[in-house]
């Protein structure tokens, strides 16, 4: 074929016919790369080979659901708490008006007047027997003795030998003395200080008097005590004579 070239394109320019060549030399090597080549006796299998790593851990799950509430026992109850702070201190009140001072006045001279009347009763509803009068009470337990003894006996109880300073409390008196089957009951007053001036148990003089006709008379000498007769007349006494006791409250 090389000849046949040469032969044919003697007269063409040596440069072509150089390239032919170099393109026929490509053609070749083409032509030999595409024919099928021999396949050869199938080898010996080989060993396993050995386990491979561990792998990476995996990425973590979603998130659960959210539980339910528990239910709890109820705790034991809490300590007492600290004293609370003082509250501020009010405003001074607005003085008061002349009528409601008169009604306060009024209402403690009234508490004050019922207290005393009710410690009165008090004492009186601790005796056997009692008269009311005015404003006065008679008692009496029926006890019978001298003047000295019967003036004890009063004021032990907080009270006066009785002394009638009106016709109204001498007949009351001698009611008593009939409840009482008293012939005599000693009266609160004497002339121990000044023989024929009778005052009472204060020393001061008296203000009514009810003495039986030719009364007091100091007979013998003897008489400074007064006592009530039954029928409601008045009569200078020994102070040593036991006649009944009859006190005022
Ligand atoms: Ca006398
Ligand atoms: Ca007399």
């Amino acid at each position: 074929m090389l000849l046949d070239c040469e032969q044919k394109m003697a007269p063409l320019k040596h440069q072509i016919c150089a390239s032919l060549l170099l393109m026929e030399f490509i053609l070749l090597a083409a032509a030999q790369s595409s024919c099928p080549a021999y396949a050869g006796v199938p080898g010996t299998p080989g060993h396993n080979g050995s386990p491979g790593r561990d792998g990476r851990d995996g990425f973590p799950g979603p998130k659960g659901e959210k539980g339910d509430p528990g239910v709890g026992a109820q705790g034991p109850p809490g300590k007492i708490g600290p004293p609370g702070v003082a509250g501020p201190q009010g405003h001074k009140g607005n003085p008061g008006t002349g009528v409601q001072n008169g009604l306060v006045t009024q209402l403690q001279s009234d508490v004050k007047y019922l207290t005393e009347r009710l410690t009165i009763v008090e004492k009186v509803l601790g005796f056997h027997m009692f008269r009311k009068v005015g404003q006065k009470y008679y008692v009496s337990d029926g006890l019978v003795g001298n003047f000295e003894k019967a003036q004890k006996f009063c004021s032990d109880a907080g009270a006066k030998i009785v002394l009638p300073k009106s016709e109204d409390e001498n007949k009351v008196l001698t009611a008593m003395q009939a409840a009482l089957d008293s012939t005599y009951v000693y009266a609160g007053a004497t002339d121990i200080k000044k023989e024929g001036h009778f005052v009472d148990t204060s020393d001061q003089p008296l203000t009514f008097t009810n003495w039986k006709e030719k009364e007091p008379n100091d007979h013998k000498g003897v008489e400074d005590c007064t006592v009530i007769y039954k029928s409601g007349v008045w009569n200078d006494i020994s102070c040593n004579s036991d006649w009944h006791v009859v006190c005022e409250l």
